[in-house]
């Protein structure tokens, strides 16, 4: 990954996903952390977090005006999630990929194999979270990682060879 420090291409490569209270309580971090290695995504940091309902509150602050807002911040701290920082080719796309449509009924028509279709309930209760641009990253990133910083997302970083295991 050459030129690096003037190629804005690798902001794709690092990416944000979290393994909400609902699969965390049906035990498939594993099965999901696997599947993320699989993909050829490389998890550079992780851990268990339990969100108290005003820090769900400013994680999801941009649905603050909608409906379901109190719902989804009664469920997001619920139980204890699961937080991974992937990093690989492209993997803001290739993690939305992997988790499917917002709506686990959408997703088991659309996306059958993805994530939210095999393991998620409802419009709230879909079991994963993932970033959706570079922005968000940064921002959710801070938000668990806040020692995960801009400098140790370096070029070098996000360009490391991506491992099959
Ligand atoms: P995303 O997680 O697929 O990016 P967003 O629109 O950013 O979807 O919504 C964030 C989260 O808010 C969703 O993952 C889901 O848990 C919840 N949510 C989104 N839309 C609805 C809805 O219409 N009803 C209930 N909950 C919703």
């Amino acid at each position: 990954c050459p030129e690096a420090d003037h190629d804005e291409s690798y902001q794709k490569d690092i990416t944000l996903a979290i393994v909400k209270p609902d699969a965390f309580l049906a035990a498939h971090v594993d099965d999901i952390r696997q599947e993320i290695l699989h993909a050829g995504l490389q998890i550079k940091a992780e851990g268990e977090f339990v969100l108290d309902k005003a820090s769900a509150e400013l994680f999801y602050r941009e649905h603050k005006n909608r409906n379901f807002f109190p719902h989804l911040v009664s469920f997001m701290s619920s139980g204890p999630v699961y937080v991974m920082l992937l990093s690989g080719r492209d993997a803001i796309k290739k993690w939305r990929l992997m988790i499917g449509p917002t709506d686990p009924e959408k997703a088991r028509k659309d996306s059958p194999l993805s994530i939210r279709a095999r393991f998620g309930t409802d419009n709230t209760r879909n079991a994963v979270h993932g970033s959706d641009s570079h922005e968000s990253v940064l921002r959710e990133m801070g938000f668990f990682f806040g020692n995960y910083t801009e400098e140790s997302r370096t070029p070098a970083d996000a360009c490391q060879p991506v491992t099959v295991q």
